[in-house]
């Protein structure tokens, strides 16, 4: 699985990915991130690639034309007829787990990030498959909502994680949150791990488990628990 990411900030993807279960998942080459500068593909010779916007307004806006030649040239390099290609705005639909699993089907995703104010209409129009938002705040850029992105859909693919299924049994599966985990010592500061997780009783633990999970879900998460209940009656 190939992820393109078109920044003006190449170091900061680079960087972001490199540890733990991504950064592992790049070294045995399941998950390949390709961070292409935008700036490279700025043909004027001041390396420009923003300027002010038409009508006047606050902030730059990142022109269309270093943008159109990276995305051109990458098309020329991989094999993926018509990737989804994601412009990462505060503008677009909400990223939700079901939106990653359906992402983890693809060979090559790109993924643009914008910044200053934003980017030139004309050529969101011509490339841009999907319009994706991280939630509803607003960041300095593209590049964490690209990185939370690559991290969501790389942990789907297979061999990523340890075992195949932990992607399987967890958190929004089935619109419940995960249930309370533990581990050595059995007693931390008088407080004690669960007698039935040491009862090693399997069908009295996977009820514990998914009694704790609906729990849970009711109190924090109210509105995916309306959900579960809804999608269980009918
Ligand atoms: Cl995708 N971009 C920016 N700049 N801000 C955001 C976002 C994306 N998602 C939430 N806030």
């Amino acid at each position: 699985m190939n992820f393109h990411v078109l920044t003006l900030f190449p170091e900061m993807i680079e960087g972001g990915l490199n540890a733990s279960i991504t950064g592992r998942a790049m070294e045995k080459e399941l998950v390949n991130v390709n961070a292409v500068n935008i700036r490279d593909y700025a043909m004027n010779k001041h390396k420009r690639v923003d300027d002010y916007p038409y009508g006047g307004g606050a902030g730059m806006v990142m022109q269309a034309e270093p943008i159109y030649l990276a995305y051109e040239d990458l098309m020329r390099k991989i094999n993926t007829k018509n990737p989804r290609v994601v412009y990462l705005t505060p503008q677009g639909q909400t990223f939700h787990q079901n939106m990653a699993q359906d992402f983890a089907k693809e060979n090559d995703i790109i993924l643009l990030c914008g910044h200053y104010e934003g980017v030139d209409e004309r050529v969101l129009e011509m490339i841009v498959t999907d319009y994706v938002s991280i939630g509803d705040y607003v960041l300095t850029g593209g590049e964490l909502p690209a990185m939370v992105m690559i991290d969501a859909i790389s942990r789907l693919v297979p061999g990523v994680l340890h075992n195949d299924t932990s992607a399987e049994f967890e958190s929004f599966q089935e619109d419940l949150l995960e249930y309370p985990q533990y581990t050595r010592p059995e007693v931390f500061m008088d407080k004690k791990v669960p007698d039935v997780l040491l009862s090693g009783h399997h069908a009295n633990i996977e009820a514990w488990r998914k009694e704790q999970s609906v729990l849970r879900t009711k109190e924090r998460r109210p509105d995916l628990y309306e959900r579960y209940i809804h999608q269980k009656i009918t």
